[in-house]
């Protein structure tokens, strides 16, 4: 039951190694610091945070680039928890996400 499974440029790929699941989702081509920064303006600050919150008020459709990078905690959906990832890391509570740590 040693499974890790990662998904890279769209593709899932799944190899044994360690315990538990590890699952990510950094797209190919993307550095740590792409992560969280929606508007493409290099820094993730309040406007990014907007960006997301109004994805999730349905007001604003994200590109597939934009989820890939709005996906902070590096598995599964883009859900709150990115959002909430996102405010910690604009008011430095936290200094990486987890898709880069
Ligand atoms: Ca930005």
């Amino acid at each position: 039951m040693n499974t890790v499974v990662k998904v890279v440029g769209g593709l899932l790929l799944a190899s044994a190694i360690g315990g538990g699941i590890y699952l990510a989702t950094r797209g190919a081509g993307l550095s740590c610091e792409d992560y969280g920064d929606l508007n493409y303006d290099g820094k993730v600050d309040s406007a990014d945070y907007q960006i997301l919150a109004q994805y999730f008020e349905n007001t604003l459709t994200l590109t597939p680039d934009q989820l890939i990078r709005a996906n902070v905690k590096g598995y599964g959906e883009v859900n709150v928890v990115d959002l909430q990832l996102m405010a910690q890391y604009i008011n430095g509570t936290i200094v990486k996400f987890p898709v880069c740590a």
